[in-house]
């Protein structure tokens, strides 16, 4: 049955179908975002991740991508919260958020994405997700969350975010 309202979901229940990982980089005032070039969210600007592999803990995961994805390693890396994402359509996706405050190297376009080091008063919120601009800024001030997001295609339908103590 398709969802129309966040409270439709039975969240108790809930289990995603896909597990992923975002990982931000914060460093000297700037946030190390993508221009995501195939995927899900083509065409956005988001942090880089994706999917785990079969098994994968979800700290190596987002450290593989941002090396796939930008050919730099991530250091000094932290959990920052949760985000559960219901679909319309059916598609369900739980993705673990963590930032680190450096990386390895220079970062390089590949064929995933182009680095974009954005200064931390000009994330480009009209061009992300529309559940970014609720979350990354606890992400920047250290405030852990869990949120639980409703979407039709790239329509948000409903949000709720918990702070984490
Ligand atoms: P493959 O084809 O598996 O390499 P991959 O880059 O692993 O692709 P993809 O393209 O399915 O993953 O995209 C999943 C990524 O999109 C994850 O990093 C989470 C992110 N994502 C999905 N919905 C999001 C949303 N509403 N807000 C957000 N990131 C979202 O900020």
């Amino acid at each position: 049955m398709p969802y129309t309202r966040l409270e439709d979901i039975d969240w108790t229940n809930w289990q995603a179908q896909q597990l992923a990982t975002l990982l931000f980089v914060v460093r000297e005032g700037h946030v190390l975002l993508i221009h995501k070039k195939r995927g899900l969210g083509a065409g956005k600007i988001n942090g880089p991740g994706g999917r785990l592999d079969n098994g994968e803990l979800p700290l190596h995961g987002a450290i593989r991508e941002v090396q796939e994805e930008l050919r730099v390693t991530p250091l000094d890396v932290e959990h920052c919260g949760e985000l559960a994402f219901q679909f319309v359509d059916g598609l369900s996706i739980h993705v673990e958020v963590f930032r680190a405050g450096a990386c390895e190297g220079e970062p390089q376009e590949t064929d995933e994405a182009i680095p974009l080091w954005t200064p931390l008063d000009q994330i480009p919120y009209e061009r992300m997700w529309a559940d970014d601009r609720h979350w990354i800024p606890l992400l920047l001030a250290r405030q852990k969350f869990s949120g639980r997001f409703l979407f039709d295609a790239d329509k948000m339908l409903g949000h709720e975010i918990t702070l984490i103590t």
